[in-house]
């Protein structure tokens, strides 16, 4: 197996373990202010940690669910995993949640790969090969972001934030998207909404608060579905940054200067 098979074997497996353990999930610890972990979330991540250190023990792993914090930056090849994006909706049985594996080499994402289990929706993309869509398993589909080149005529996503002081900054800055666009959605993954910008679903996002494993695989979709990546002032994407603009490239200017505006 190669690497974005193995990836995409580990994201099936934890994917399996979120379907099975939705009607039953169980919150057992709250990392913080608004900020939950449920057994799914841990027995996603075992699936996923078991499979990666067996396939690739070479290889570095950060998880969001505990573990030391690898280099991201360096020259070994670490795994970045969110066993269960969206654990907020998961734990509302709101359908909106997904598996993240990333593979960063000198902080770049190499592949990256986003599952939808609930809808058997795979996405992944390997550096200069493309992005793809493989719904069940049929054949997988090439993945482009959307023409969309007017803020009128854009469907934006965001995030809102746990802590007060970016919910000040996101209720001062989500207005001037909402009115500037045709509309806002707040779907509660970050990594599914970059996703679905891959797929040309959703034409951009703003998210104020992001970590490594949040936006590690979405930045691998993206930029291989021709999308774009930056920090709120147009600066190219890093691992380390938390805020984010993403968008299908067309938009990005303009998003940015309306986030910019005074
Ligand atoms: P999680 O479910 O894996 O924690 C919610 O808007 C989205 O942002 C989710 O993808 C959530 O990931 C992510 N997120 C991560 N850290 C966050 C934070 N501090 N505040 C808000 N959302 C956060
Ligand atoms: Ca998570």
């Amino acid at each position: 197996m190669n690497r974005l098979e193995i990836a995409i074997a580990a994201a099936r497996e934890a994917g399996a373990v979120l379907r099975r353990k939705l009607e039953q999930t169980r919150i057992v610890n709250t990392k913080g202010p608004r900020d939950l972990v449920t057994d799914a979330d841990l027995a996603a991540q075992t699936a996923i940690l078991a499979r990666l250190s067996a396939a690739d023990p070479e290889a570095a792993i950060l998880s969001e669910e505990g573990g030391a914090a690898p280099d991201l930056d360096g020259p070994v090849p670490t795994w970045v995993i969110d066993p269960l994006d969206g654990t907020g909706n998961y734990a509302r049985r709101l359908p909106v949640f997904g598996v993240c594996i990333a593979l960063l080499i000198g902080g770049q994402p190499e592949l990256g790969v986003v599952l939808d289990p609930l809808r058997q929706e795979l996405y992944y993309a390997e550096r200069g090969h493309g992005a793809f869509l493989q719904i069940g398993r049929r054949r997988p589909q090439p993945l482009t972001v959307s023409a969309v080149a007017e803020m009128g005529q854009a469907v934006l996503g965001a995030g809102w934030p746990r802590e007060d002081h970016l919910r000040g900054q996101a209720a001062a800055l989500l207005p001037r998207l909402g009115y500037a666009c045709h509309s806002l959605r707040l779907l509660g993954s970050a990594a599914l909404t970059l996703a679905y910008i891959a797929a040309g679903r959703v034409d951009g996002c703003l998210h104020l608060n992001l970590q490594p494993w949040d936006v590690a695989a979405g930045a691998a979709l993206l930029r291989e579905a021709g999308g774009q990546l930056s920090d709120l002032n147009g600066r190219p994407w890093q691992i380390h940054q938390r805020a984010l603009i993403a968008s299908n490239g067309r938009l990005h200017a303009e998003l940015v200067r309306c986030l910019a505006a005074d």
